[in-house]
């Protein structure tokens, strides 16, 4: 025990201090906020380290097979109040800080947001660190230490505005750099023919070298002594110098290229709409594939010397198929590097990798060009034609000279613009387990995305449907509720075991729990008025009807529909008489959300929201019935503030677009009611809470691509022309700006089919006025729709995907002292 740091008051505050001292080069009686932040997230790194330490020498001791969880995301959001909770020392930082003249909920807004990541997918992933951490796994997270996160968005006069998120330039303490784990990645070069032994082998030869070092994160997990890591990638030149260059007598010219090394893990791409070709990103996955096999490779070699048991040691989570490259790079390892003949490369690498899709959306889907990776990656795009040429012919023997089936399958597609590589095709090859992230989505894998590889081998595919952490997204950022929860529930053995949270259902009608249950919601409404005012300049009322939509922009998740509820019910108001405006329950509507940077359309969205706040949010007729405003730079930290403060929010995807979704179930979980289509886990979500718990509408996934053939021929309902001509007519002002957006869903067009939706939604969007009225039953709904949210902890999800997938099982240390 002696060798750990002490927890007490008086210890902490002293190490604080001397981490002001000491670190910072501060005086230590006199320091600032930021500087406190600092000096207190230092001294709670180091008993992260503690743990960190003693949980990877346990795995090293114990020698488990490990999962490796590779993603192009992480969007960790804050580290300072997560880490306290979960090694259970925040009331001893609280009193120290105190005691020092600092408030701990002061000095928590001082941390940068780690924002590597653009939406759903990159959270997930960060979710799904703090499950495995919590629940003892023997995993580590492989992702890319970028300069600058996802950038952060200003909203003037309603026109966004991307600025770069710097988030390193005050330091990050939550990092361990570690300058000696680096590997070389190259690029470039050729393919050279070598005779080794007798034999010949193919040797990546030439070209550019830089080198990856890693950043290490220590993810610890609740209430448990295991403590895992997220290693981060950083790129460096390489300390090989190309003497060549020197020797050219340009020194300075030689530095300077060595130096754009760097560009490599600099930025962050913020679109995760449409897949672009781009070189850089494609630069970004091999680096961080290639210093990540590198590393798995060079643990397992510690103590094997044989790769037979590499199976039996490494699963390898591929977060979509963008870190796929991952396939063709241990096959090259293993094949070039360590001499293993190509069949016993591939009967071990097809043992390793599985894959999740994230998407439906086939805009979204990767195809590399072929010239781009012969030039970038010579050697592994023989190993893909290899891998193919492998594919077709086992093909062949089964089905026989199917061509047309060749052709649809084949990781090659062949374009009149020249051929391309399908990274789907890639994955769904070389891994032995592909999954959805929800139930219908898994389903539309199978039947509408890829049929013919499901016809192939249909032991492959799999579900998982998503989840959230209830620490972060329950616990945590909802203290109070999470303290009525514990009272009622015994205990706070429901942070680990969610499905706990359906004893709360014995409840939902006790008129006393109610009414405190209520009572915190207010709460939380009072600090979201807060931040509104704060970053709108905009004051609601805290009584009013809290109803949010906060997620990326995009037309698939039809912000736009919800606009146009808006400005119904702003018309509604307008016409309606003194007496009835009395009946009419007040609404605030928050839409928030990037727009990615190139996505036009998306961006007049945003416009829309803020031109149509604009004019609702100053009518003297409508005072507090109604507020629409839109919060700037949505992030993991105000949706912190956001998530809590929800009565009723918004998943109203056209069915059969939304993979999942993970919003959903943070809101569900703190008792926000959900209107939404039948969509993503939105459907399972209704099966655990029951449909008559939330605001269903539209049109379901079967109909969709019916209604989509005959939209042409639809006629939408009269409301619907009526705003759209009011948008086109000025009524919010912008009408040349804003006609596209009506185009969009007007005369024909209408991809995502709001005009279908509309009458169903109004009707759903009355029936939540209505039921809110009655506040017993609306609080009775919201107590069952945090009672039934147990099966969308991220746990569940992990402990899925650890038996069905990985084959891992927990390695928990024994506890210290
Ligand atoms: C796609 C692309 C396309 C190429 C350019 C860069 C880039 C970056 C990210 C992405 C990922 C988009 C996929 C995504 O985030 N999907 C979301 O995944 C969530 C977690 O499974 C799920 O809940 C959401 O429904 C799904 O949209």
């Amino acid at each position: 025990m002696d060798r750990y740091l002490r927890n007490d008051v008086m210890s902490v505050q002293e190490s604080i201090v001397n981490h002001v001292e000491y670190t910072m080069a501060r005086n230590r009686y006199q320091f600032d906020d930021f500087e406190a932040y600092n000096a207190a997230a230092f001294s709670v790194r180091d008993r992260l380290i503690e743990s960190w330490n003693d949980t990877q020498q346990y795995f090293r001791e114990k020698s488990p097979k490990r999962v490796y969880y590779m993603s192009m995301e992480f969007l960790m959001g804050r580290s300072l109040l997560n880490s306290l909770y979960n090694l259970d020392i925040k009331p001893q930082y609280t009193e120290a800080l105190r005691q020092l003249g600092y408030e701990l909920e002061t000095l928590v807004d001082k941390e940068r947001d780690a924002a590597l990541g653009n939406g759903g997918l990159g959270r997930l992933a960060s979710c799904f660190l703090d499950s495995m951490a919590t629940q003892d796994l023997p995993a580590w997270g492989y992702g890319i230490r970028y300069q600058y996160g996802m950038f952060r968005q200003t909203v003037n006069d309603g026109f966004q505005h991307e600025h770069p998120d710097y988030w390193l330039n005050f330091g990050n303490p939550w990092e361990i750099e570690r300058p000696y784990i680096s590997y070389p990645i190259k690029f470039y070069g050729g393919v050279e023919k070598q005779i080794i032994d007798g034999h010949e082998v193919n040797k990546w030869v030439g070209g550019e070298d830089i080198s990856a070092v890693a950043y290490d994160n220590p993810i610890p997990g609740w209430n448990t002594p295991t403590t895992i890591n997220l290693r981060l990638w950083s790129a460096k030149p390489s300390r090989e110098f190309d003497l060549e260059s020197f020797n050219t007598g340009d020194y300075v010219q030689a530095i300077l290229a060595k130096q754009r090394a760097e560009t490599i893990s600099s930025v962050l791409y913020p679109d995760d709409r449409t897949y672009q070709g781009k070189e850089l990103r494609l630069k970004q996955q091999y680096f961080m594939v290639s210093a990540t096999i590198q590393d798995i490779i060079r643990r397992y070699l510690v103590n094997h010397d044989s790769f037979d048991e590499f199976p039996n040691q490494v699963a390898v989570q591929l977060n979509d198929t963008h870190p796929s490259l991952a396939i063709p790079e241990l096959l090259r390892l293993l094949i070039d590097e360590h001499g293993l003949s190509d069949t016993k490369a591939w009967e071990i690498t097809s043992k390793v990798f599985s894959f999740t899709n994230h998407t439906v959306l086939v805009d979204a889907l990767e195809k590399w060009p072929v010239d781009l990776l012969e030039k970038v990656l010579p050697r592994h795009m023989q190993i893909i034609y290899e891998i193919n040429w492998k594919f077709i012919s086992d093909l062949s023997q089964k089905r026989g000279e199917d061509f047309a089936l060749f052709g649809r399958t084949s990781i090659i597609e062949e374009t009149t613009e020249g051929k391309l590589v399908r990274m789907a095709h890639l994955a769904m090859v070389g891994c032995h387990t592909v999954n959805g992230v929800a139930e219908v989505h898994s389903e539309l894998l199978k039947t509408r995305m890829f049929p013919d590889f499901y016809e192939l081998a249909p032991e492959k595919f799999q579900n998982k449907t998503n989840g959230v952490t209830q620490r972060r997204w329950l616990a945590f950022s909802n203290p109070a509720l999470r303290d009525l929860i514990s009272s009622k529930l015994g205990g706070d053995s429901w942070i680990r075991e969610l499905d706990m949270l359906h004893d709360l259902d014995k409840y939902a009608e006790d008129p006393e729990f109610q009414a405190q249950w209520r009572a915190i919601k207010l709460e939380n409404k009072k600090k979201l008025t807060k931040l509104i005012e704060e970053k709108t300049g905009t004051v609601v009322s805290p009584n009013a009807l809290f109803d949010i939509q906060v997620k990326r922009i995009h037309e698939y998740k039809r912000q736009l529909l919800n606009v146009f509820s808006v400005i119904h019910r702003y018309n509604k108001i307008k016409a309606a008489t003194p007496e009835e405006r009395k009946e009419m329950v007040p609404r605030v509507v928050v839409i928030g959300g990037k727009a990615a940077p190139g996505y036009d359309m998306a961006k007049r969205i945003i416009k829309l929201v803020c031109a149509v706040g604009e004019k609702v949010n100053n009518d003297p007729d409508v005072g507090d019935l109604l507020k629409l405003v839109f919060i700037p730079d949505y992030n993991v930290s105000s949706a912190e503030v956001i998530v809590p403060a929800a009565e009723l929010s918004q998943h109203i995807s056209t069915a059969g677009t939304e993979a999942s979704g993970t919003s959903n179930m943070k809101f569900a979980m703190n008792g926000c009611l959900i209107i939404g289509t039948m969509d993503g886990s939105n459907v399972e979500i209704a099966e655990e809470i029951g449909k008559r718990n939330m605001f269903i509408f539209g049109a379901n996934s079967a109909d969709v691509p019916i209604l989509r053939s005959e939209r042409a021929r639809f006629k939408p309902p009269p409301e619907f022309d009526g705003i759209v001509e009011q948008i086109r007519g000025g009524a919010f002002d912008w009408a040349d700006f804003l006609n596209p957006v009506c185009d969009a869903v007007h005369g024909g067009a209408d991809y995502y089919l709001l005009a279908n939706d509309f009458e169903d939604y109004i009707r759903a969007q009355d029936l939540v006025d209505e039921t809110y009225k009655d506040q017993a039953k609306w609080t009775t709904m919201s107590i069952k729709s945090t009672a039934g949210s147990g099966k969308f902890s991220s746990d569940r999800t992990i402990r899925e995907y650890a038996k069905d997938i990985w084959g891992i099982e927990p390695c928990r240390r024994p506890e210290p002292g």
